[in-house]
């Protein structure tokens, strides 16, 4: 297995819509355990192709505590939406150390294909669903901060600029953040 480079914010290949997959075979198996183990290391619960520069309709996802209730998506839609909406704070490994408020439908259903290219359904809710579509999103050339008032997301891509530059100061002066 090996670690991938995740994509970060603004590079375009975040914004280009991914395409379905067809190959079901040992090279998307293997991509999906490295992406699986991108999303361990980073940390972080959820992980799309799109993020590690393959524009491919695969995501990975493991909200669970103890890391070991991996999900894999592939060609996942979704099929219906609530009518109610939650807002939860998000982030996102392509945009670190940003977190913002995002509303979205409360319950999803899902349909995908697994790893074998079999067809399967899921209803999620809480976090799952919210990471769901976070998920999704990415297949789509969509950010979470798309989802913000043009002012909200100006100072989002402002903050996350002020945060790269102190990273930098930072490994200039050899500390470690
Ligand atoms: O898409 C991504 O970059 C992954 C993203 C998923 C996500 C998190 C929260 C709400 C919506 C979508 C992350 O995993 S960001 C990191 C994070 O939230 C986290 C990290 C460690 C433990 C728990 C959460
Ligand atoms: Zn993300």
């Amino acid at each position: 297995m090996a670690l991938l480079p995740i994509v970060q914010y603004p590079d375009p290949r975040l914004a280009q819509k991914a395409l379905p997959v067809e190959q079901f075979d040992e090279n998307l198996a293997k991509l999906a355990a490295d992406m699986a183990e991108t999303m361990y290391a980073a940390p972080g619960v959820g992980l799309a192709a799109t993020q590690v520069g393959e524009l491919i309709r695969m995501v990975v996802i493991d909200i669970s505590e103890e890391k070991n209730d991996l999900k894999v998506f592939v060609n996942p839609v979704i099929e219906s939406s609530s009518n109610d909406l939650v807002e939860c704070e998000e982030g996102c490994l392509s945009l670190p150390g940003v977190y913002e408020k995002v509303k979205r439908p409360s319950h999803v259903k899902i349909k995908y294909q697994n790893l074998q290219g079999e067809n399967c359904e899921l209803e999620c809710d809480e976090l799952l669903s919210v990471c769901v579509q976070h998920e999704l999103d990415h297949l789509d050339g969509i950010v979470f901060i798309d989802h913000l008032s043009m002012l909200k997301k100006q100072r989002a891509a402002a903050k996350l600029a002020k945060l790269r530059k102190e990273k930098a100061r930072a490994a200039k002066r050899g500390e470690t953040q």
